[in-house]
C-alpha cells in the first residue's frame, strides 16, 4: 500500500520515473536496428525498484494505463530522433484488454510524429492466451495502422508451439532462459533451433534476448536470428545516452 501511494505520487509529479533504452543489433551486420524501452523507478530512500515489483502493483491499483501511456509517450518522442528501425515498448495484459488502448496508441503516435510502422508493442503469450477475446480487437486495430507486434519471453508459455500459428505477430523474442543455456550443461540450443525454424516457416522475425557471451552471439547469428539484445552488446541506458550514441540533440 505504501509503495502504491508512492507510485501514484511519482506518476503525478513525474519524479523518479525514467525510461531507459536497450539497443537491438542486427545479427548479420552488427548495426543497431532498434531499441526496447524499459521503465525505471528510483525512490529517494530505496533506490531502484524493479518493474517486476511495481508493474504488477500498478496493474492492481489501476495505474497501469497512466504508467503505460507515459512510457509510450516518452519512447515515441525519443525514438523519432533516432536512426533506428523500431522502438519496442512492453505492454501489460491489462492495457491490452482496455477497449481504448489502440485509440490511445494512435493519438500518442500522432502527437510524437513517429511513423506507426516504427513502433512495436511487446506482449507476452500468456497475457494474450488468457484474454484473447479482449486483446484481439486492439491487436487487429494496431496492425491495421501498421504498428508491429512482438511476442516477448517466447518459449516460457505452456503452449508456445501450438499457438504460434494463431498469433498474428511480426516477431518473437526468444526468452533469455534459453539463451543462457547455450554452451552450458543444460544446453538450450536444440530448443532455440526449433523455435527459429518454426518462426521462419511462419514468416516471423526472431530476436534473441539476454545475449551475454561471445559464444552465444556467434551461435545465434549462425542459426539465423535476425537481431540480438543483451548485456554483451549494450545495457539499457537513459535517453540522453542514446542521443549521444546517435549524435542527436536531446
Ligand atoms: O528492465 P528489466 O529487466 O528490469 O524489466 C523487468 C521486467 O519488467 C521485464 O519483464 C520487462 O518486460 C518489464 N517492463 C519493463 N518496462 C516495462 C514497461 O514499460 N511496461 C511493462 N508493462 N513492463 C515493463
Ligand atoms: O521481459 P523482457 O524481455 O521485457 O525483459 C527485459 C529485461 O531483461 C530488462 O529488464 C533488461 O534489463 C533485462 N536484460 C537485458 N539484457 C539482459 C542480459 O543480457 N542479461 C540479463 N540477465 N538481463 C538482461
Ligand atoms: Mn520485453
Ligand atoms: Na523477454
Amino acid at each position: 500500500k505504501e509503495i502504491e501511494t508512492a507510485l501514484r505520487a511519482a506518476l503525478e509529479t513525474r519524479t523518479g520515473l525514467e525510461v531507459f533504452y536497450q539497443p537491438l543489433y542486427s545479427a548479420q551486420s552488427g548495426a543497431i536496428t532498434g531499441a526496447e524501452a524499459l521503465v525505471r523507478w528510483r525512490r529517494p530512500q530505496q533506490g531502484f525498484i524493479s518493474p517486476t515489483i511495481f508493474v504488477p502493483i500498478a496493474e492492481e491499483a489501476g495505474l497501469i494505463e497512466q504508467l503505460g501511456e507515459w512510457v509510450l509517450e516518452q519512447a515515441c518522442r525519443a525514438a523519432v530522433k533516432w536512426p533506428i528501425g523500431t522502438i519496442s515498448v512492453n505492454v501489460s495484459a491489462v492495457q491490452l484488454r482496455n477497449a481504448h488502448f489502440a485509440e490511445r496508441v494512435t493519438e500518442i503516435l500522432k502527437q510524437s510524429g513517429l511513423e506507426p510502422a516504427r513502433l512495436e508493442v511487446e506482449i507476452t503469450e500468456t497475457s494474450f492466451i488468457e484474454n484473447a477475446a479482449n486483446c484481439q480487437p486492439n491487436l487487429t486495430a494496431l496492425r491495421a495502422r501498421g504498428v508491429k507486434i512482438a511476442l516477448d519471453d517466447f518459449g516460457t508459455g505452456y503452449s508456445s508451439f501450438t499457438h504460434l500459428r494463431n498469433f498474428d505477430v511480426d516477431r518473437i523474442k526468444i526468452d533469455r532462459s534459453f539463451v543462457s543455456g547455450i554452451g552450458s550443461t543444460e544446453d538450450g540450443s536444440p530448443i532455440i533451433q526449433a523455435i527459429i525454424d518454426l518462426a521462419k516457416a511462419s514468416g516471423l522475425k526472431v530476436t534473441a534476448e539476454g545475449v551475454e557471451t561471445a559464444e552465444q552471439r556467434f551461435f545465434l547469428s549462425q542459426i539465423g536470428c535476425n537481431s540480438l539484445q543483451g548485456y554483451l552488446l549494450s545495457r539499457p541506458m537513459p535517453a540522453k545516452a542514446m542521443d549521444a550514441v546517435f549524435r542527436v540533440g536531446g
